[in-house]
């Protein structure tokens, strides 16, 4: 048996891939545990959208049903939007547990890079990543994502990391691990709400073409991930001073309830959209969709570029004839 037969490949999913046609990995805990109900569902629909908008097929990555699925149906992404806060959140290690018990799970950056991978699926849109927490440095709270952007070769398009994380940190385990980080059209790694962080990317890119091309080398390579750092539309930037207050706030509500380990994520996204008053989540969704739309340019990039190099070797072997 081969990892493959552990996966359920929607058919649509198995039919691009056989094709060598773009397709796009999406992530589940943001919608089990990073937004509320209806915007969640709301949510989830509109980046499916935006993907088959750009010309490739959208693949959300899901655990459920004792499966752990690759393109979920309509009616399992209502599933996962409505049973929510029931649903577990599914990091590497978790994965062989929930099948066994059949739980329905959000899969994290981490699960969900390396499900694509098992798929055969090479880019992957989020919205941000997890890093390394403030405080780390005693809680030891370092996302599981970083660890899996090593070794798996796979693409992720986000919007930076979120600002309640230590983003100089988190670069630095990023450096640490070889993990190429690309800036989409920008210098500077954005924050997940708002277009700058303060710190720099390694390298700027101006296409998804020259993304395409980068990706495909560091995978020729047999290198790991890629992550590519897109901004928050302008429209929807929150200001990052007003931000670092409510941050700041939302910490100090999870030390004084003793809110940690992997409840802590999904504490603070919730407590900010309370005390935002809905404006990052507006913003969550606006930055999810704009990455939706450039990974699915990256994916139609690569496929692109397979094919011409697929077509100019079978031209050299006909010349050799
Ligand atoms: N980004 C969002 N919303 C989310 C997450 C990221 O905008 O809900 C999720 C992702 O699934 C990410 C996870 O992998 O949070 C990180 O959790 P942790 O810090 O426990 O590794
Ligand atoms: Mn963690």
């Amino acid at each position: 048996m081969s990892v493959k037969d552990h996966l359920s490949i929607s058919p649509e999913v198995r039919k691009a891939l056989a094709g060598g046609r773009p397709v796009v990995a999406l992530e589940s805990t943001i919608i089990t545990h990073g937004m509320p109900y209806p915007q969640n569902l709301e949510m989830a629909q509109r980046v499916e959208a935006t993907v088959r908008r750009n010309g490739a097929v959208p693949a959300t990555i899901a655990i459920m049903d004792g499966e752990l699925k690759v393109g979920v149906k309509a009616k399992d992404l209502e599933r996962l939007a409505r049973g929510g806060g029931k649903a577990a959140k599914a990091s590497r290690r978790d994965v062989a547990a929930l099948l066994v018990s059949g739980a329905m799970a959000g899969t994290t950056v981490a699960t969900t890079m390396m499900a694509a991978a098992w798929a055969g699926i090479r880019v992957f849109a989020t919205g941000g990543i997890g890093g390394v927490h403030r405080g780390a440095e005693t809680t030891f709270d370092i996302s599981a994502d970083l660890e899996e952007l090593s070794r798996t070769q796979v693409a992720v398009v986000c919007a930076g990391a979120k600002s309640i994380l230590d983003i100089p940190k988190t670069l630095e385990t990023l450096e640490t691990n070889g993990v190429p980080v690309l800036g989409y059209r920008t210098e500077d790694f954005p924050a997940f709400w708002a277009r700058q962080s303060g710190q720099k990317v390694d390298h700027r890119i101006e296409s998804a073409k020259e993304a395409a091309r980068v990706i495909a080398l560091q995978f020729e390579l047999g290198m790991g991930g890629v992550l590519v750092a897109n901004p928050i539309p302008e429209s929807h930037a929150v200001d990052p001073r007003a931000m670092e207050a409510w941050i700041e706030e939302a910490i100090k509500g999870a030390d004084a309830e003793g809110v940690s380990r992997k409840a802590l994520t999904p504490f603070l996204l919730k407590r900010i959209v309370e005390l935002t008053r809905g404006e990052s989540l507006l913003a969550n969704i606006a930055l999810v969709e704009n990455n939706a739309a450039v990974a699915a340019e990256i994916a139609v990039a690569m496929s692109k570029l397979a094919s011409s190099k697929l077509g100019s070797r079978k031209a050299k072997l006909k010349a050799k004839a």
